[in-house]
């Protein structure tokens, strides 16, 4: 059986008054021993809230990472041994505002992939079609290149150590979210495209759901065979929101 995951994006909302709020609400959360849960602050609160969570069965995460896995001269990233070195243990790789408004390519988004693993980070790789591609029929052909394009340069068995989010983009923070047959349907896909490959790594991957994911929603999307919890943006701000979708994922 799979473990669901409940991670927490937070983009790049809040400024110090906030997340120490935030940080101190999450900490009362009452824990679920059956689910995995993650905050994936902004890059410069991560130090504070590795601090702040680390009694507490809630594991952080980075949004990004560089494409080169150590210190070097690289102005404005944070390399995977960095991240590593302060108490990180995932990074978001190919979330759609990186690739849609921050130029991640497939070619940038494999070697942040592959730096990430490299130093012990579990990538969280973000798939997911835009609404003129849903439109067009195109939604499983994006899917699979997405996929495929890590899967074609550095394998199959990189899957055993990475959890994968499905986040149609039409979906994210516009209050749309896809409906619970719609996102079994993709995940189900995904899945299966893995088992081509290597049935194992098909049965233990969490593959999570994203897109507007709320307290009202999450149950009908996590009851969905192949939906093994939620990566939430807007809901995972506010704490009572957050503790109660990891609640119902329990
Ligand atoms: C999708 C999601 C979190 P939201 O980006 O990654 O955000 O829940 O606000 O749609």
């Amino acid at each position: 059986m799979r473990r669901p995951l409940v991670a927490g994006n937070w983009k790049m909302y809040g400024n110090s008054a906030s997340v120490k709020a935030l940080l101190t609400s999450l900490k009362d959360l009452v824990w679920q021993p059956q689910v995995d849960i993650a905050v994936f602050p902004p890059t410069l609160f991560l130090i504070e809230a590795v601090q702040a969570l680390k009694e507490t069965p809630i594991l952080t995460g980075a949004q990004n990472c560089a494409i080169e896995p150590d210190e070097m001269a690289l102005t404005g990233e944070v390399s995977a041994s960095q991240l590593v070195d302060v108490g990180c243990q995932f990074v978001l790789v190919g979330h759609s505002e990186r690739r849609l408004l921050l130029g991640d390519t497939e070619a940038i988004l494999i070697k942040k992939f592959q730096a990430a693993q490299s130093k012990g980070l579990k990538p969280i790789l973000c798939l997911g079609e835009t609404k003129e591609q849903r439109e067009k029929n195109q939604t499983f052909t994006i899917i699979r290149d997405q996929l495929n394009s890590i899967i074609d340069s550095l394998g199959i068995d990189v899957f055993t150590n990475a959890v994968i989010a499905y986040e149609p983009v039409w979906a994210i923070g516009t209050g749309l979210t896809a409906t619970p047959e719609q996102a079994q349907e993709v995940h189900c896909f995904i899945r299966a495209l893995i088992a081509e490959k290597k049935e194992a790594i098909a049965q233990n991957i969490q593959i999570l759901y994203g897109g507007s994911v709320k307290e009202n929603n999450a149950d009908a999307l996590f009851t969905m065979p192949d939906i093994d919890g939620g990566l939430i943006g807007g809901a995972s701000l506010n704490a009572d929101e957050f503790g109660a979708i990891y609640r119902i994922a329990g």
